[in-house]
């Protein structure tokens, strides 16, 4: 097994609810060995929303995709662990919150299909590594604590 990098990020719906900290405790409660490189709270721009979801731009659902990205902050994070980006997407649970299993997180933190919690990854190979260079660019990635490194965000916010 090889160590791998994903990119996961708690949307703005689930952000503006207050939901950050609890996700985060989530994600390393379900991912103990994983470590957290990088986390920064930003508002995603049109471009960069369309960048990141650019494999969706043809479905009908496109439009509000968008305007959901884009409608606050977020929480965009590295993680690292063997296996992690389908392990994260375990964690997360089915794309449609309705159907997740138990203890995932859409099932906790999501309302619906459009409103899902929480973004991570898929296991196509280079997605990961792609979503990674647009939401972080900067890559300047060490292991740093997820819940402190919220809190000192929020603080600073
Ligand atoms: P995932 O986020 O589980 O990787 P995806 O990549 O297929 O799912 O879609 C990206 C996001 O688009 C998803 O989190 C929510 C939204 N979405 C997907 N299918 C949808 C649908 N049928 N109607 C509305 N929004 C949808
Ligand atoms: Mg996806």
């Amino acid at each position: 097994m090889t160590i791998e990098k994903t990119f996961l990020a708690v949307k703005p719906e689930a952000f503006s609810r207050g939901d950050a900290q609890g996700i985060v405790e989530m994600l390393s409660k379900l991912l103990p060995d994983a470590k957290c490189l990088a986390m920064k709270i930003y508002q995603p721009t049109e471009a960069l929303a369309k960048e990141h979801y650019a494999a969706l731009s043809d479905k009908p659902f496109f439009p509000e995709l968008i305007k959901s990205f884009t409608a606050g902050k977020i929480v965009g994070m590295v993680w690292e662990a063997e296996n992690v980006v389908a392990r994260a997407r375990d964690a997360m649970g089915a794309t449609d919150p309705s159907k997740a299993a138990d203890d995932t997180i859409r099932k906790v933190y999501g309302k619906h299909i459009g409103d899902n919690a929480i973004h991570g990854s898929d296991t196509e190979e280079g997605s990961a590594a792609r979503e990674i260079q647009i939401h972080f660019p900067e890559a300047n990635f060490a292991q740093i604590d997820p819940i402190a490194t919220l809190e000192a965000l929020f603080t600073k916010a």
